[in-house]
Order: structure tokens, then C-alpha cells, then sequence
């Protein structure tokens, strides 16, 4: 592990104690049925008083201990402020990942926080404070969860494939001159479809710990945001998964698609079959 700045893994300590602080309002909140919900910009676009308090205790947290940190978090940036890398310590945070589920109380959510340094990401924490599971990575120092190492599955074959994606409205794109719902688009495939099974978690960061814990093989979606992937991403490249472009082309955190896979083949032959669908690159 070479650190990139001399307080790197202080950074990283002080995050992991406040996420799994943020972890304990999520947890009271859980089961809480009165919780209010509101609307973003459509019907499934849902954002909750949790969703708020733990990034503001996350984002109020860390910038008291590290003054000049800078964030990019959901919630904060949904106003319309545009995202600007700086070479500052950046964190990249959603306060929760699977907004959905954790209206609907389906166990399967995840607080993610990101770091990177001087446009780098450097680590991830994805904690699902529900079943009490910590995901982490640091550039260079393997995976863990809980504090046990993780690894990637070593399939590389399609037909033995477990993959995920998100099957809904958020993940319509317009295409062409119609909606064209992207994971409907890729099923239809034979190849896809005879994979041995899909799954769809509802929160992009679980998906991809899935994978890097090798529990599942793939994971495709198109439209999400750089604080759906950037902590997981770290997570999946460290426990020796692969984390590309969709079109095959390397990764980059705001370009609105990903595409993880447990081996570099099973991640060529995937982007070879996908529906690719063109993004404009992040601009909130
Ligand atoms: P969120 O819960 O933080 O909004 C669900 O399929 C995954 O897609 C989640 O990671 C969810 O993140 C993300 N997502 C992004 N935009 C969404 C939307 N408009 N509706 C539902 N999920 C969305
Ligand atoms: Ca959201
Ligand atoms: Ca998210
Ligand atoms: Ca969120």
C-alpha cells in the first residue's frame, strides 16, 4: 500500500468509525414505517429524512475533522451544482444506495463512501447497516469485508454467470427516437439469457460487493451516477475483479455506465454482447 498522501489512511480510519455511526440512524430508521418520502423528479425517484441526516452527518463529520476536504454527495449536489475535480481530498458519497428498498424495508441498502486524492480513487466503504456487512478497499491493500479478505470469482465463462442489473423505469434511456429500457434490451440476447441467472439488488453498490466478494460474476447498468459506484468500484478492482466501460473502453466515474465483471474475459465477452446506449458524460 503506497499512500498518495501522508494522511491517507487516517482519512480512511475516521470515515469507516463515522459510516458505521450513519449505520446506527439507518438501522433505527429501518423499521420505522412512518418514515416520510418524498419525490425527486419522478414517481421512483425517492429521497427520505434518512437519506438527508446521514449525509449531512457524514459530509458535516468528515469536513470538521478535514477542513479542506471537498464532497460530492447525492444529496447535496441534486440542487444543480455542477461537480468540479479539484486535486483536493474528495468525497464521493451516497447516504444511501437503494433508496427504494429501504422505503420498501428490503434489507439490501448501503451507505457509500468514496475517496479519491488528486483525481485518483484511492478507497471505498460500502456498509449495508442492516446485515451489519463493512466492505473495504484501499488502492493496493486488497479487499475486505468485515475485515476478512474478498476476491472476485475466477469465471470466465458466461454460461456458469450469475449477473446484475437493474431491471425498472430509471433504467430507460432514450434511444434512437424511442425509450429503450436497457436491461429488457439485453435479456432479450440469447447469450444473456442463457446465463445461469440474474439478479437485480436494487442498490448498485450491492450489486457490485456481490461481485467482489464473488458471489455473483456481473454487473451492467447504465445511467448511475458517480456516487452509486466510485466506493464499490475500489471494492470490486481490489479483490481482483474488473471494473471497464461498457463499450470495453477503461472505466471512468462520471460517464454514467459501468460495467464489473470477476474476470477480464468474462468482462470482454459481456461488453461484446450489451446493448450500448450513448450517455452525456455527468452534468448536474
Ligand atoms: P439510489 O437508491 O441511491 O437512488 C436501483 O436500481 C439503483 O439505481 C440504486 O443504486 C439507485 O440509487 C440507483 N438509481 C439512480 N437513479 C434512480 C432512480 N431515478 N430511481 C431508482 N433508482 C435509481
Ligand atoms: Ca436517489
Ligand atoms: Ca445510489
Ligand atoms: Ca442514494
Amino acid at each position: 500500500f503506497q499512500p498518495i498522501h501522508e494522511d491517507e489512511q487516517k482519512f480512511v480510519d475516521f470515515a469507516t468509525i463515522l459510516v458505521q455511526k450513519a449505520g446506527t440512524l439507518v438501522r433505527n430508521a429501518f423499521e420505522q414505517t412512518e418514515s416520510k418520502v418524498d419525490t425527486k423528479l419522478s414517481d421512483t425517484d425517492l429521497v427520505t429524512e434518512t437519506d438527508q441526516a446521514v449525509e449531512k452527518l457524514l459530509i458535516d463529520g468528515l469536513s470538521k475533522e478535514f477542513p479542506d476536504h471537498r464532497f460530492i454527495g447525492e444529496e447535496s449536489v441534486a440542487g444543480g451544482a455542477k461537480i468540479e475535480w479539484t486535486d483536493a481530498p474528495t468525497w464521493i458519497i451516497d447516504p444511501i444506495d437503494g433508496t427504494t428498498n429501504f422505503v420498501h424495508r428490503i434489507p439490501m441498502i448501503a451507505i457509500c463512501v468514496g475517496l479519491a486524492i488528486k483525481k485518483q480513487l484511492r478507497a471505498g466503504i460500502v456498509y449495508n447497516p442492516i446485515t451489519r456487512e463493512l466492505y473495504s478497499a484501499q488502492v493496493g491493500n486488497g479487499a475486505f469485508k468485515n475485515g476478512f479478505p474478498i476476491k472476485a470469482s475466477k469465471n470466465e465463462s458466461l454460461k456458469k454467470a450469475i449477473l446484475c442489473q437493474s431491471l425498472g423505469l430509471h433504467n430507460r434511456v432514450y434511444f434512437g427516437d424511442a425509450w429503450l429500457d436497457v436491461a429488457q434490451s439485453n435479456m432479450r440476447n440469447e447469450a444473456l439469457a442463457g446465463v445461469r441467472g440474474h439478479r437485480s439488488f436494487g442498490s448498485a453498490a450491492i450489486n457490485m460487493v456481490m461481485v467482489a466478494q464473488g458471489s455473483c460474476d456481473g454487473y451492467v447498468e447504465y445511467g448511475i451516477h458517480a456516487w452509486d459506484v466510485a466506493a464499490p468500484a475500489v471494492i470490486v478492482l481490489e479483490a481482483g475483479g474488473c471494473v471497464i466501460d461498457p463499450t470495453g473502453a477503461p472505466f471512468n466515474v462520471m460517464s454514467r455506465k459501468v460495467l464489473a465483471a470477476s474476470t477480464p474475459v468474462l468482462a470482454k465477452d459481456l461488453s461484446s454482447i450489451l446493448t450500448h446506449v450513448t450517455f452525456e458524460p455527468e452534468a448536474i
